[in-house]
C-alpha cells in the first residue's frame, strides 16, 4: 500500500538549534545555539552496615541485584562491615530506585535490618 509522502521531504530540522542571522554581506548565517538540557542526574546505590543483617545474605544480595561476581560482592559486604556503608552500583534515578525496593523487599522478607538508599550524584 501507498503511503503518503511529507509535503517537502528534502526539508529536514537542523542537528541543532540554530537563529537565522544577517551579516554584512545579506547573506543568512546560522549560528549554533549551545545546548540548555543537562544530562539526567545519576544515584549511586549506597548499602549500609547494621549489627544483624548475616554476611552471606548480604553478599547474597550484592550478586543477586547488583549482578557482581562472589569475590566483588564479599569485597564490597566487608567494605561496608568496616566503613560503614560502600557503593553497589550506579544507575539512572528508576533502576537506582527500584534496586533499594528490591533489597528492602528480599531483607523483609528474611527479616533482617539491611538498609541501602539512593544517593543523587550531582
Ligand atoms: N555487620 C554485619 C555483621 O557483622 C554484616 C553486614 C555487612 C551487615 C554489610 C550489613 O550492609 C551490611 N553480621
Amino acid at each position: 500500500m501507498a503511503t503518503k509522502s511529507p509535503a517537502n521531504p528534502t526539508k529536514h530540522p537542523p542537528a541543532s538549534p540554530t537563529l537565522p542571522k544577517q551579516d554584512d554581506g545579506g547573506t543568512t548565517v546560522l549560528e549554533r545555539v549551545p545546548q540548555k538540557t543537562k544530562p539526567p542526574l545519576m544515584y549511586q546505590v549506597v548499602m549500609l552496615n547494621d549489627d544483624y543483617t548475616p554476611m552471606e545474605f548480604v553478599v547474597f544480595v550484592i550478586q543477586e541485584f547488583f549482578k557482581k561476581d562472589r569475590q566483588t560482592a564479599t569485597q564490597i559486604m566487608l567494605k561496608i562491615h568496616l566503613d560503614g556503608k560502600a557503593v553497589c552500583g550506579v544507575f539512572s534515578k528508576d533502576i537506582a530506585t527500584s534496586k533499594v525496593e528490591q533489597v528492602s523487599q528480599a531483607a523483609k522478607e528474611h527479616g533482617h535490618p539491611l538498609q541501602c538508599l539512593a544517593e543523587p550524584m550531582e
